[in-house]
């Protein structure tokens, strides 16, 4: 199987190219990422010698480059994206590029090279927010109502893959996955920022009264059910796929890691709350468990003390992050601390 890999670079792209690899070794996949700030080679040093696998950087917004590369391919998985909610409220423009127009490119050229499946991956984002005081998740007929530019701009690409799949019969299946955590994960997102703040002794900022409500998904349960939906799942349905089954807020989540590390939580500071910050997404993932027999391999507090492991074995992968334009960011992000 030849696999083009969108984004493999980032977070939840080279845990999946990692995973792949080791577990289909006769396959192929190239990588196309145009490492922005998010997407970091040394993800890929596991893999990246490998014969079965290639790295290409460029832009799925460049028609071109995308049409050389889906000759030969069998299937496409689409994880390139501006992923960042809080950098999409500062400046919407380049997730409009990125999530809408880029993943229209990539279409038109599945199409035109009859590619065998289009995956997409996108988030529970799209369905908007739930109240905290209803038991209410979303599942795959949740009406859509995205409220922040990132949410909008996965909502479009969801609909233009649909429309793809009911216009020109484009073989595709999406997921709309819960947050994820784990390894490789960018430290501006609240799980890798918090672990690490903690380990340099440095404030850990949590935005508004931190009841907010995310439902966690480890990235490599996620990599195992987008396996999954590629080889049993039905061409045109949308899964939903989440970690949890019990509410667990932010400030949960922030303690959790606390007792992990086994330091006090007087790092906690409360900061300005991000405008239209969503209040809970919790996902009902009956479908996927029931059709295609998925579930999370362990609990959040296993996966979380792996993920927290992790992180302070490999404190040079993700100090480099954290230094120049990353340091510019963080005082804009956070002028409270
Ligand atoms: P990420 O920000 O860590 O990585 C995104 C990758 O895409 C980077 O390597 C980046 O260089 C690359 N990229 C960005 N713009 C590109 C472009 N124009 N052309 C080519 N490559 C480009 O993101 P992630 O957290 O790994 O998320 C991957 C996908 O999963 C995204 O589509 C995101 O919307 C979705 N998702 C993420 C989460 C989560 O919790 N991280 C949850 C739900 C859905
Ligand atoms: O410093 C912080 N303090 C804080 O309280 C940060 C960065 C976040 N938060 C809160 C906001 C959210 O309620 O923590 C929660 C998680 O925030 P993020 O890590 O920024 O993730 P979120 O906004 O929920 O979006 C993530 O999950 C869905 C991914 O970034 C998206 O790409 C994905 O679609």
């Amino acid at each position: 199987m030849n696999i083009l890999v969108t984004g493999g670079a980032g977070f939840i792209g080279s845990n999946f190219i990692i995973y792949w690899l080791k577990k289909h070794p006769q396959d192929r996949i190239v990588n196309l990422d145009a490492l922005t700030y998010a997407g970091n080679p040394e993800n890929l040093t596991s893999v990246d010698q490998l014969p079965n696998y290639r790295f290409v950087k460029g832009n799925i917004c460049n028609a071109k480059l995308v049409s050389q590369l889906c000759k030969g391919i069998d299937i496409v998985v689409h994880f390139a994206a501006e992923s960042h909610v809080d950098r999409s409220i500062k400046d919407p423009g380049v997730f409009l590029e990125t999530n809408v127009s880029g993943t229209h490119i990539l279409l038109k050229s599945a199409l035109k090279n009859k590619i065998k499946r289009f995956h997409h991956i996108s988030t529970d984002e799209v369905f908007g927010s739930l109240d905290l005081s209803e038991n209410k998740k979303f599942n795959e007929n949740t009406p859509y109502f995205p409220r922040s530019p990132y949410a909008a701009s996965k909502a479009a690409s969801d609909h233009l893959v649909l429309a793809f799949y009911h216009t020109y019969g484009l073989p595709v299946t999406i997921t709309n996955c819960s947050n994820n955590y784990g390894p490789y994960q960018h430290p501006e997102k609240l799980i890798p920022l918090t672990i690490t703040n903690i380990i340099e002794n440095k404030k850990v900022p949590v935005y508004g009264d931190g009841k907010n409500i995310r439902d966690w998904l480890y990235v490599e349960d996620h990599c195992r059910a987008i396996d999954l939906v590629l080889k049993e799942g039905k061409i045109g349905e949308t899964y939903c796929i989440g970690g949890l089954l019990k509410d667990v807020s932010n400030l949960e989540i922030i303690r959790m890691i606390f007792r992990i590390l086994k330091k006090e939580d007087s790092l906690i500071s409360f900061v300005k709350d991000r405008p239209g910050h969503d209040r809970k997404y919790a996902i009902d993932w009956s479908k996927i468990k029931k059709d295609l027999g998925w579930q999370p391999e362990a609990t959040l507090e296993e996966w979380l003390t792996k993920t927290v492991e992790w992180y302070s074995k490999n404190r040079v992968w993700w100090q480099k992050l954290k230094k120049g334009q990353f340091e510019i960011y963080f005082k804009q992000q956070y002028p409270d601390l």
